[in-house]
This record gives structure tokens, sequence and C-alpha cells, in this order.
């Protein structure tokens, strides 16, 4: 072979190779969303079947105790997934398949479901209750992007959603990150609830009276040492990052008008979709069951925080504000990477 030959081949198999790489190095590629293995719950594992990837999701519906204030004084007669109001995050991508099972252990006194709205079924047959000692089991394809709600659907309902079960699963967009849905430097998860103290006042919670508190992931003012000392956890951010604020309404009557006091949104995606989109607003109404993905950019050059309320103060009031600081030193690993640094929770 020839000198030029040789040079010629060598160029182009150069050329080849910085092709190929530049592929997998594509927006799409790079920025698709790798929480795959970042899923909160324990038992939630991926597999790969037919070129699908599979999400395996186990949760034990449980009739357990827990704490809905920050001192930790306020002992609740809950019913949740996996122990936990609200239950675990579960995420997954546009397009993948979830294979769900609920387990309601023999020594509960109530039948339990579950109701994902990611998912397209039939209400009487996946979404039907599972008895003490049965366990149930479904699969779905999750072909919507967005931020979708969970919650349990046996009778009464508004007993079972107030008591603590209900939680989010979010389907990323198949696209990845796009210009129209950049990503962004932290994202937190928010699910709202409203509060009954008597666990059995179903006609207050059908009528919409006596309910006392507004929990926001469980508790109330959960991120809001302003309004409550005991509070201990806060969302964090840099001057100048983008925050994207996962927010899910699990009321069971209220609608809720969020706003970040002291801050503009700068994009908000309705149903936590990209392909609905809204800019520059000021509030924004989530109906019950629905949801929104908030982008906030705060000033570059100086500290800040914002209050994010429910501005109806009906809830504001009762416990449904979040304290968002946005200063040079925050914790670099909030809101960021795993679940657990997105959806806080107080680590016992
Ligand atoms: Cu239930």
């Amino acid at each position: 072979m020839r000198t030029n030959e040789l040079s010629t081949m060598m160029v182009i198999a150069t050329m080849l190779l910085l092709v190929s790489i530049a592929f997998f190095l594509s927006p799409s590629q790079v920025q698709a969303n790798p929480d795959h293995d970042a899923n909160e719950h324990q038992s939630h594992k991926v597999i790969e079947r037919k070129g699908k990837r599979v999400h395996q999701v186990t949760m034990t519906a449980m009739e357990n105790e827990v704490e809905i204030d920050n001192a930790g004084k306020i002992k609740y007669a809950a019913m949740t997934f996996d122990g936990k109001m609200p239950g675990p995050v579960v995420r997954v991508t546009q397009g993948d398949i979830v294979e769900f099972t609920l387990i309601n252990p023999k020594t509960n006194a109530f039948a339990h479901s579950m109701d994902f709205h990611a998912a397209i079924v039939d209400v009487l047959d996946e979404f039907g209750p599972a008895n003490p000692g049965e366990t149930k089991k479904f699969t779905f394809e999750a072909n919507y992007a967005g931020l979708f709600l969970y919650h349990c659907g046996a009778s009464p309902m508004p007993m079972h959603i107030s008591r603590g079960m209900f939680g989010v699963i979010m389907v990323d967009p198949k696209e990845g990150f796009t210009e129209a849905y950049p990503k962004p430097d932290r994202e937190y998860f928010i699910v709202q609830s409203q509060f009954w103290a008597d666990p059995l006042n179903i006609e207050g919670m059908m009528e919409n009276t006596g309910w006392s508190k507004t929990l926001i992931n469980g508790k109330a003012f959960h991120y809001s040492p302003v309004h409550d000392p005991d509070s201990k956890l806060v969302l964090q951010s840099k001057p100048g990052e983008l925050v994207r604020i996962h927010y899910v309404n699990a009321n069971i009557n209220n609608v809720a008008s969020m706003h970040p006091i002291a801050g503009i949104w700068d994009r908000v995606y309705v149903n936590g979709s990209p392909k609905n989109i809204i800019y520059d607003m000021q509030t924004h109404l989530v109906p019950v069951s629905g949801s929104a993905s908030y982008d906030i950019v705060s000033p570059a050059n100086r500290s800040s925080n914002n209050a994010i309320v429910d501005h109806n103060m009906s809830s504001a009031m009762r416990g449904g504000i979040t304290v968002l600081m946005n200063k040079p030193d925050a914790d670099p690993e909030a809101g960021r990477g795993n679940i657990d640094n997105m959806l806080l929770r107080v680590k016992n």
C-alpha cells in the first residue's frame, strides 16, 4: 500500500471514529435523564426485556403511625405505601414498562389498591382492591411523559388518600432534555395534602370541613423554619441556578394556587410535560390530583430566598409554605443525583 493511500485511510478512520464519538455524545444521549437507578424504593428493580426497560416495583400497604409535625409530637394513625407519607417516588422514562405488585398484609384491617395516574388500564381490573392477606399485580406501559399522582382508591377513598396513601410517579420524556425543557441544576419533589386530625371524619372529608393542616411531603411547614422553629430542612440552590420544582396536589378537595413569593415561575410544565409550557407566571392553578413542574431562577448576584406557597391562605397558613434558599454555600448534593436529595425527609 502506498503511503498516500495509507494516510487517506487513516484520515477516513479518524473521521469515522469522531463521528461515532459525536453520536454517542449527542445532546439527547448526554442529557437523557440518568435516574433509572435513582428511584427511592428499595425493591425497585430495572431489567431489560425484548428491548424494553421494565421496572419491577413492589409496595406494601401499611396501616402505621407517622409523625405529621416537625417536632415529632403529633402521632397519627396513617395508611401508607411502604410506611411513608407520601409513598416512595417512582421514576421511569416514557415507553418503559412498570410491573407493579401491591402486598396487603393479613395484619391490615382494610382493603387497599393502587391507582397510578400514569397508567391506561381498567379501573375495575388493575385498580381493584386487594383484601388483607392478598397480593395484587398489574403491568402497564408508561407512554405519556409527565408528573403523575398515585393513590389508593379503596373505599372510602378520601380516607385512604388523606391518611397518607398517595405519592408520585414521574415519567421522564423519552427525548430527554431539550432547549424547551432544559436540564435543571437542581430538582425537588413536593406533594401537598389535606389533613384531618380525626382519621375517621369521613363526613368532614366529603364536606371539606374540619381539616386542620396542610401537609407538604407529609408534614406541616415541613421546609419552613421561618414558620416552625422545629423545621430542619429547606430546599437549596446557588444564586442563579435553574431549580425545577415537581409539585403534585394530593389534596382531597382543594385546588392549589402555586406561587413562589419573591420570584416568578420562569416556565411551568403543566402536568410535568414538556409539551405543555406556560411562561412567566406569578401564580398557577393546580387541580386536585393534578401537577406541574415549575422552573425558577434566582438572581445570580446575591443570596435570596423564596417562599413557595399555595396562595390560598387557608392552605398556606395551615402548613403549605416551603422555603427555597439561594445561597453560595448551598449543599452541592441537594436536589441532585438520587431521589433522597429531591424529596427531602428527615433521616431518623
Ligand atoms: Cu388504602
